[in-house]
């Protein structure tokens, strides 16, 4: 379902301190490689990269809504995404105010994007690919030097693009996890009601069972969806899963979705308890879970990638939801996530893509994730 997107660039490692090319001439004798190192941050997809995003021909892949662009809810889930993200926007905009193309612009960009949670790394790779494009277009104003700088984001988040895909297995086993208050089992019920929208048969595993209300919450959106739910108040989360897909896999779901309880990354027990329930998954059905998403409260600030690469250590993430970018958040940490995603890709590893951005808690506030749209939010 949902829209697909497409290639990942091959990936690169972190650029090296590079010379500044539009004002040190010496860089000259590098440049060659420079030009061979951005070839292959905005190049052709990866072998790898292409068998992820091409479908197999024979697969009964389902789309339910792709990217609907031109819509009006498309176009106001933009604004939203514009609001969350201004204070990101204009302080990015403060840069390029001048008439001059000097170090102080890149310096003040540098704080900038430290500032909008982009880390110290995916700064320095976006600051040095700036000053490439700038030498290269052989920009003039500031104003053209931000339109580079937009370039340069949209090609970095590029590969975190793709369509979450369902129909491939039957049923798709889905586990969604995250931190307290991520807004998990929100997202579960606007997944599901998109996928049962689309003719999809959709079985939710109550697997949070600490908590009553939890249960509860999510058979608000199974009722919505008219969608069964499988839980039981108290049990373990692991059996809870097990049952729902033996359960999906005997009533001819298309798709299984577990929602888990809320937990830090600390704590230790819960975290063994999440690969619990992934080992149980792969118990009930062989090669699931097909999916392992990772719920982000997109105002974590830096703490995102932590979660992230912690999750991603215990469970082996395949897809990130990012929450909330309605709120305070400041936006760049798409940034650090999409340089850790290239990074762990070249060690072969599929790409985490992030399927969905989250805007507020209406059904049609949950979108797909373009970059260049997330690139133009975040600088406008
Ligand atoms: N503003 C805003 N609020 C959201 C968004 N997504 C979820 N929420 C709200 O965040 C709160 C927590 O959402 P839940 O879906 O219950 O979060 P959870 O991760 O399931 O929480 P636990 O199960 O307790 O760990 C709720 O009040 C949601 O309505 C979003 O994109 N924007
Ligand atoms: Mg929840």
């Amino acid at each position: 379902m949902f829209s697909f997107f497409k290639k990942k660039p091959s990936a690169s490692d972190a650029p090296p301190a590079l010379p500044d090319p539009a004002v040190d001439s010496a860089a000259a004798p590098l440049e060659a490689e420079r030009r061979s190192w951005l070839a292959r941050l905005r190049g052709a997809p990866s072998e790898a990269a292409t068998s992820i995003a091409a479908p197999p021909a024979s697969q009964p892949v389902v789309a339910a809504s792709d990217a609907p662009m031109d819509t009006e809810d498309r176009r106001s889930w933009i604004d939203k995404l514009r609001g969350g993200l201004r204070k990101t926007g204009s302080s990015i905009a403060e840069v390029f105010t001048g008439t001059l193309i000097d170090g102080a612009l890149y310096e003040e960009l540098e704080s900038a994007l430290l500032m909008a949670d982009a880390g110290v790394k995916a700064t320095a790779y976006l600051l040095a690919d700036l000053k490439w494009r700038v030498a290269e277009e052989r920009a003039r104003t500031p104003q053209a030097v931000k339109a580079l700088l937009a370039n340069a984001i949209t090609d970095l988040l590029r590969p975190l693009e793709r369509g979450l895909r369902v129909g491939e297995h039957v049923p798709t086993v889905i586990m969604v996890v995250g931190v307290n208050g991520a807004g998990k089992t929100t997202s579960i019920g606007k997944l599901t009601r998109h996928l049962a929208d689309a003719n999809q048969k959709v079985l939710l595993a109550a697997a949070d069972t600490f908590r009553a209300a939890a249960r509860e919450q999510l058979a608000v959106w199974a009722g919505r969806s008219r969608v069964e739910i499988v839980g039981q108040e108290g049990g373990d989360p692991a059996a809870v899963t097990f049952d729902a897909v033996l359960a999906g896999k005997a009533r001819g779901c298309d798709v299984v979705i577990a929602d888990t309880a809320g937990r830090l990354t600390t704590q230790v027990h819960l975290m063994d308890e999440l690969k619990k329930i992934r080992r149980v998954i792969a118990k009930a059905q062989d090669g699931a879970p097909h999916e392992v998403l990772l719920v982000v409260d997109g105002n974590t600030g830096q703490n995102a990638l932590a979660q992230v690469q912690t999750f991603d250590a215990a469970l082996q993430l395949t897809g990130l939801i990012i929450t909330k970018l309605d709120g305070t958040a400041k936006g760049g940490v798409l940034a650090a996530i999409a340089l850790w995603a290239r990074e762990r890709a070249d060690t072969g590893a599929p790409i985490v893509p992030v399927y969905f951005i989250g805007v507020g808690e209406k059904l049609e506030d949950l979108q797909t994730f373009d970059a260049r749209e997330y690139a133009q939010a975040l600088l406008s």
